[in-house]
This record gives structure tokens, C-alpha cells and sequence, in this order.
């Protein structure tokens, strides 16, 4: 396709759709009918790519997840499909601007976080990678709430992203299975003595696909993410007469639960977990059977991924779709189905496991809670003489009438990993101890890793220009050639090209920052980033603290001789964490007395941006100068916005947790700031029990002055949210140790002020960072879990119906 007859197609597809020319047409008009010339020329794609999957023959994996969150889909599906710098030109020649129909899509915000950041990082990877996997999830109809301030506190608004359509899904009808929930069930023998179940009552919901294209990188493959919705299936339309039944059912698919590490422990969460865990594990199954394949070698032909615990049923609907449909024996499909079945762990947060209560699991998915208790009598019977008694019954999954997901996911499956080197040990060692003992060589890493493209050529073209003028363009295929740039430490020009890089992207967040704030800031002062979700163990208040010290170390001393500084925030709290929103109050109440202080020479500007998203990411990520990963060591599984900030040249301050460890071993000491405890002085504080808040409170002057201003009427509008604040520090000792490291955390703060002030070398620890940034690609991370947990290989495309090789072209 050349730039001519790309023009002519937009016109003719505008003429078709809205009967329109350029000139009339609304940036949705225009996003509308560049997206649907997309559809259309890669659905030729897609459809091979099915083709050749199913006569490959080749085993697929399929990513479960109750989280997806890709952000806007136009940009990403264009540079995946060759097709940006065309469409971006050909636009400009109509008078239009490629951005300003960008931002008419909404995010699709299908996730609270990293989990579900990670899962569509993944789905890149997997089709650029040419392998076969496909994602499985749920279709809300509302995503992740949209954050507003009222009075400097959260408001939470729907996010109604569907509103205008989604021109990137499809549904099929033609797909949709049955979903039983709720009611009852006895096992009695058949006609041919066989143990079968009987359901009474509850209700068959119909599971509808809505498929959308994952786009490989340039090279033809098009994979499928299936999101499932729910509907009332037409033969039980009359059941479902009156508003509030009819409500009862749409409300499953309705909304995605906004609690980030925190289990909500509602029935409706466990019906959304079953109902996509069985919708998706019945299509599989389907399909498997079309290949007409025996269901014994079933294993050699599908693995399923159990994305943290939330799909960890999967374990029990496939055994009771191969004991209850299939007719096999117990052990036969208990083997096949932990061959079939792996499973991630995402958190150590003990608040964040998952545990249903046996009455609440018998009211949604009856048979499957008969399942799980079978599995748990053979998992201790198979147990005993083998480990000691205390062993067992710590490892079972069902205890104190209630059934422990994690070891529903640990003992149903043949892979168990972490999402970071330390984060693994950790598993190892503390948390799943019992089962290392119990299981070793199921226990492996897989650091996590992040969708390179869409965080450097989408996110970041000042940086990508500079890259390819440098390095060359291999970079943009091979991440690890990204090393090359260590060539050119010691070249002032190419360190002055990163350097005005980074000022047009500081500029473009200082322009959004002014129009949606009003708050001027200085391009040229440091811009400080923490973005993430709001929680206690991430400790944005750590954050807050140092940035209170220097504001009153500015207010005893204007002339202190501080690099200017830009503290950015981004970050959700969950509605229900109360603590976590009072963070956010104090934290913006903070900002308005500085940003409004004139005696402080605007050495110090603090901005919350509201509604932080994926887009609002791709935004400040490049215009950061420092990254804050300052997680209580040992609490941050992985973190992935640690990975991101780096690759755009940012310098990270860090404790020794999750990837910031594997961040530092990548740039070396000199070029990373870590500061505050290790993971094993944490837990020796928790074996010693010998941490006192308090104590340090009373004795470390500085930290008192500080502190204090939390109560002191210093900060205004404040009163019981300070109080609150000063009181999980002081009066609740301090569970994250915040006090702890503040000192160490201000000797680094100051280290990175002096850096930031000999340019020369801030730079060139700027660019070691993006140099070292290659191996978070997470092409390298899926192809670990390719190789080592699904098994699976890249399909290699066949020629199509039009003598093309699915490799390279994408056709109008
Ligand atoms: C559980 C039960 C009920 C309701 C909600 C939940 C729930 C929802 C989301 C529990 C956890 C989550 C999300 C967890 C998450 O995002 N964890 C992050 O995963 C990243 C990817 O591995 C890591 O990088 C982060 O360190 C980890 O915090």
C-alpha cells in the first residue's frame, strides 16, 4: 500500500460509512473510519492466522486472566502493522492530525494495575513473538472508575467506555456456550452404572465472546483476546421477566471489582471468577474436540495459564469437564490437568489471597466445590506418611471452612512462578515455603518485562528519533541492542540530543499539567514521578514526608541550594481503602499550600495528576528525570512502571525490592540510587519484633518536625486525615517502616539532587539506563514462559489465499 491509494481508501471508507468528506467529518467520524480500513486489513490475517493454527496442529496457550488492561488500541495496532509513518503522513495531507483522532478512543481499562498491564504487555508479545496464545477474560461493560478530586479528595465516576462502540471487538454469536450457576447438585449412577451430576434449580447464563485482534509486530500474526459477556440465554428468556432478575444477571459481566491487592470476598466476584473460568475452559474443550484428537494427549495440544489466583477454578472445571462430559477416570484427568494447568503468583500481601468461605463457594458453583473437596481428600491422602501431619494440613486447600485458592492453583498444577528474581526466593522461603517443601521443582522465576514498542516508539518518538540516528533502527526489533548507546557515553552530542529529548517531553507534560491544572512548572527543574496504585506498602507517604522536609527546610532558608523540582503523582486508591484516599487528601492538600507558597522561589511544585490510566502513563513516563520505587523492601512482587521509567532515561530511586533489584544488577550501583532496608532486615525487625516508631519519633528531631506537621495545623484542611496518618505511624506502629527509612531515603534524595546538578553526568546515567533496559523486553519474558512452562513454538504462516506470505503485508 502506497500513500496515495491509503488516502484514496480513507476517503472512499469516510463516503461509505458516513456519506462524508474530510472537511465535515469530527475527529470520531475520522477515528471511527481509520479503524475500520484496520479491521478490515487485518481481518484477512486473523482469519489465517486461525487457518494456521489449526492445521499446524501445534500446542496453543491460553492466558486466563480477570484483568486486561491494553489502554487505546489505534496507535499500537498501527505501528504493529507497518503502518504508522504512512497513515501518520497520508493524514497530514488531508488536513488531519493522526493524535487528535487518537484521543477520541477511550482506554479500554479492563484492570486495577500491573496485573492487568502485564497481561496485555504479554498479549503483544505473544503474537509479535509468532506464538500461539490467546488471552481469556471478562467484557465489563464499566472499567476501572474514573478518578476525579472534589475538595481535594477521590471521587470515583463510572467508566462508561463502551458508549461509542468498540470497533475492535467482535461477537460471537456463533461461539457463546452455557454457564450454570448457583442451585444444586447430587451425583447418581446413569444406565451404564456411571457417576453423573444432577442440577436443581439456579440459573444457565449464556457466555458470549466478544474477540478482539492482537496484532503481532510485522510479522502477520493475528491472535485472538476472547472477553466474555453475559447474557440470558433465548430458552430461558421467559425466567427472566422482571427488571430486578433481568438486572441480576447483567450485573455479572457489569463491573470490574476496583480493589488492587485487597480481596473483596463478594459472591458477585466469585461469579464473574467462575463464570469466565468456565465459559473459557468449555471453548477450549470444544475446540480441542473438533481436532478429533484423543482426549488423552489433550496435554500436548493446550496449556492454560492461571493469571494469580482469580482463575484458579480452572483447575476444577476442567477435571469436571473431563470426569462429568468426558467420562474419564479421576486420575487420568487429574494428571492431564496438572500438565495442562500453570499458575503466577502476583503478590506476598497476605490481605491479598484469596479465600472463599465453603457456603459461598457451594452457593455459586456447587459441583465445582465437590470437585475441590475430592481434590483436597486425595491431596492429604496421598500426603500422609509422606510429610508430617502439621505440613498437610497447613498446605490443604480447604481449611477453617475455607477453600484457599493459591493451593487449589499450587497443587491442580505443574508450574508455580514469581514475577521477580527476589519475589521468587520469597516464595520459596516464606510464603509458599510449605509447598517448596512439598513440590521444588515446581517453583521457578519469570521476571517480568514490559511491551518495549509501545513505551518507546509510541510513548516516546523524541527518544526513538535519537535512538535510530545513534544506534540504527535495530533496536526497534531487538531491544537488547539498546546496548549499543553505551558506545556513546563519552559523546557530548549525542548526550545533548538526549537531553533536548527529554526537555520536548517535559515541555508537552508542563503544557498538559497548565491546561488541566493551571500550575505552571519549570521545564528545566527535576521532574520527580510516582505512579502507581495508591497503597500503603507502596509507600507514596514516604514520598509526601520528604517532600514536607524540604518545603520547611525552603521555608527556614529560601537560598538553599536545592535543584528545582517537579513532584508528580499518579495513583488510584481503591474505593473502600479509606486510608489509602486519606493519603490523597493530604497529599493534595500539601500541594496547594506550596504550589501557592511565593516565598519559596518555585523551587518546589507538587502536582497529583487525576485519573491516572495507561494513556496518562505514556504521557509522564517520558518526561520523568526520576523514577520512585520506594516499596518496603520485600513487598512489591515485580513492579513493571520501574521498567518503563527506565527505559525512557529516568533515574531510579529504590529500595531492594521486587525488580529494582535485577534494575540495579542491569545499571550497576553508580547509576541507580538505592537506599532504606533489605528484605531480610525487614524480616528480622518481624522476628525480633523490635521495630519502634515511636522511639524514632522521639529521638530523631527532624522526623519529629516533620511528622508533626501532619497534626500541627501547618497543613490546612486536613484535620482527621492527618490525624489518621500520624497515627498509623506513631500509635499503630508504623507497619511499613516509613519512619524507619525516611533518613536513608533523604540521603538518597540529596545524592540524586547533586547528580541532577553535573548535567554531564546525569546524562550519561540517563542514557546507561536506557542502554540496560533491553532485557525487561517482555518478548523475552513470554518466550521464557513459552519455553519453559507452556511449551510452546512459533507457527510458521503459510502463503494465503492470495499468494501473499502472512509475514509482512497488512492489505487495504
Ligand atoms: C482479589 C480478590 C477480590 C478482588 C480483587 C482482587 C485483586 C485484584 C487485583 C487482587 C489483586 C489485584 C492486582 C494485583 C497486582 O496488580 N499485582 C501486581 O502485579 C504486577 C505484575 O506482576 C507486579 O509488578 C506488582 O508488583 C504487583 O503488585
Amino acid at each position: 500500500m502506497n500513500k496515495t491509494e491509503f488516502k484514496q481508501s480513507f476517503s472512499r471508507r469516510l463516503a461509505e460509512k458516513f456519506a462524508m468528506g474530510v472537511t465535515d467529518a469530527s475527529p470520531n467520524e475520522l477515528y471511527q473510519t481509520l479503524g475500520s480500513l484496520m479491521t478490515s486489513a487485518y481481518s484477512q490475517n486473523w482469519q489465517q492466522t486461525w487457518k494456521d493454527y489449526r492445521e499446524a496442529e501445534q500446542k496453543q496457550a491460553y492466558y486466563f486472566s480477570i484483568e486486561f488492561l491494553p489502554g487505546k488500541m489505534l496507535k499500537s495496532n498501527l505501528l504493529n502493522m507497518g503502518w504508522l509513518d504512512l497513515v501518520t503522513e497520508g493524514l497530514s495531507e488531508l488536513g488531519i492530525n493522526l493524535d487528535d483522532l487518537a484521543e477520541v478512543e477511550p482506554d479500554m481499562a479492563l484492570g486495577n494495575g500491573g496485573l492487568g498491564r502485564l497481561a496485555s504487555c504479554f498479549m503483544d508479545s505473544i503474537a509479535s513473538m509468532g506464538l500461539p496464545g490467546n488471552g481469556n477474560g471478562i467484557r465489563y461493560k464499566y472499567g476501572l472508575f474514573k478518578q476525579r478530586f472534589v475538595d481535594n479528595y477521590q471521587v470515583e465516576l463510572p467508566d462508561e467506555w463502551l458508549q461509542n462502540g468498540n470497533l475492535w471487538e467482535v461477537r460471537k454469536e456463533s461461539k457463546a456456550v452455557d454457564v450454570r450457576i448457583g442451585g444444586d447438585v447430587y451425583m447418581s449412577h446413569d444406565e451404564f452404572g456411571i457417576l453423573k451430576p444432577n442440577y436443581h434449580g439456579g440459573m444457565i447464563l449464556r457466555a458470549v465472546p466478544y474477540d478482539t485482534g492482537m496484532v503481532g509486530y510485522q510479522n502477520g500474526t493475528v491472535n485472538t483476546m476472547r472477553l466474555w459477556s453475559v447474557e440470558i440465554s433465548p430458552e430461558e428468556e421467559e425466567r427472566y421477566r422482571s427488571i430486578e432478575d433481568r438486572r441480576a444477571v447483567e450485573d455479572l459481566t457489569s463491573v470490574l471489582y476496583p480493589d488492587d491487592s485487597n480481596e473483596a470476598g463478594r459472591k458477585l466476584r466469585l461469579s464473574q471468577e467462575y463464570f469466565f473460568v468456565s465459559a473459557g475452559v468449555q471453548s477450549i474443550l470444544r475446540y480441542y474436540k473438533q481436532l478429533n484428537k484423543p482426549i488423552d494427549d489433550i496435554n500436548q495440544y493446550i496449556a492454560i495459564h492461571i493469571n494469580d489466583t482469580h482463575p484458579a477454578m480452572c483447575v476444577a472445571e476442567f477435571m469436571r469437564l473431563l470426569v462429568d462430559e468426558q467420562e474419564l477416570g479421576w486420575e487420568r484427568a487429574w494428571n492431564l490437568t496438572q500438565e495442562v494447568m500453570s499458575y503466577t503468583n502476583h503478590t506476598i500481601m497476605a490481605e491479598a489471597l484469596e479465600k472463599w468461605s465453603i457456603n459461598m463457594m457451594k452457593s455459586v458453583c456447587p459441583r465445582i466445590y465437590q470437585i475441590i473437596e475430592e481434590i483436597d481428600r486425595r491431596f492429604v491422602e496421598e500426603m500422609t506418611g509422606v510429610h508430617d501431619f502439621d505440613l498437610i494440613q497447613r498446605t490443604r486447600i480447604i481449611q477453617n471452612n475455607q477453600v484457599h485458592m493459591a493451593h487449589l492453583a499450587i497443587i491442580g498444577s505443574h508450574s508455580t512462578n514469581g514475577v521477580a528474581k527476589l519475589h521468587s526466593d520469597l516464595l520459596k522461603s516464606v510464603v509458599l515455603h510449605d509447598f517448596y517443601l512439598i513440590y521444588p521443582a515446581r517453583f521457578n522465576n519469570k521476571t517480568n518485562g514490559i511491551a518495549m514498542r509501545r513505551w518507546t516508539q509510541l510513548a516516546n518518538p523524541a527518544l526513538s528519533k535519537v535512538l535510530d540516528k545513534t544506534i540504527g533502527n535495530s533496536w526497534r526489533k531487538k531491544p537488547s541492542d539498546l546496548r549499543l548507546l553505551l558506545n556513546y557515553e563519552e559523546d557530548d552530542q549525542v548526550l545533548d540530543m538526549l537531553d533536548q529529548a527529554k526537555l520536548e517531553n517535559k515541555a508537552r507534560l508542563a503544557n498538559y499539567i497548565q491546561e488541566h491544572y493551571g500550575i505552571k512548572v519549570n521545564t528545566h527543574a527535576i521532574f520527580d514521578v510516582q505512579i502507581k496504585r495508591l497503597h500503603a506498602y507502596k509507600r507514596q507517604l514516604l514520598n509526601l514526608l520528604h517532600i514536607i522536609k524540604l518545603y520547611l527546610d525552603l521555608k527556614e532558608n529560601p537560598e538553599l541550594p536545592i535543584e528545582p523540582r517537579v513532584f508528580i503523582f499518579g495513583a488510584k486508591a481503591a474505593p473502600s481503602y479509606h486510608y489509602a484516599k486519606s493519603i490523597i487528601k493530604v497529599i493534595n492538600e500539601t500541594a496547594r499550600l506550596i504550589n501557592q507558597d511565593t516565598t519559596i522561589n518555585d523551587k518546589l511544585k507538587v502536582v497529583f495528576l487525576e485519573n491516572y490510566n495507561v494513556s496518562l502513563a505514556e504521557r509522564i513516563i517520558p518526561a520523568a528525570d526520576v523514577s520512585e520505587q520506594i516499596s518496603l523492601a520485600s513487598k512489591e512482587a515485580s513492579g513493571t512502571s520501574n521498567m518503563k521509567l527506565m527505559l525512557n532515561g529516568a533515574v531510579t530511586i529504590a529500595t531492594l525490592d521486587g525488580a529494582n533489584v535485577e534494575i540495579r544488577d542491569a545499571v550497576g550501583d553508580e547509576n541507580i540510587a538505592i537506599f532504606g532496608l533489605t528484605e531480610s532486615e525487614v524480616y528480622q525487625y518481624y522476628e525480633n519484633k523490635n521495630y519502634s516508631s515511636a522511639e524514632i519519633y522521639r529521638e530523631n528531631a527532624v522526623i519529629h518536625k516533620v511528622v508533626k506537621t501532619l497534626i500541627d495545623g501547618t497543613i490546612p484542611n486536613i484535620f482527621a486525615e492527618g490525624q489518621e496518618i500520624f497515627d498509623s505511624l506513631i500509635k499503630y506502629n508504623d507497619e511499613f517502616f516509613v519512619l524507619r527509612d525516611f533518613e536513608d531515603y533523604c540521603s538518597a534524595q540529596e545524592s540524586v539532587n547533586q547528580a541532577y546538578q553535573e548535567k554531564r553526568r546525569w546524562l550519561q546515567i540517563s542514557l546507561r539506563n536506557i542502554a540496560n533496559a533491553g532485557r525487561f523486553s517482555s518478548d523475552n519474558t513470554v518466550q521464557r514462559y513459552a519455553d519453559d512452562i507452556w511449551q510452546i513454538e512459533p507457527v510458521f504462516a503459510h502463503e494465503d489465499d492470495r499468494g501473499v506470505t502472512q509475514h509482512d503485508s497488512y492489505l487495504l
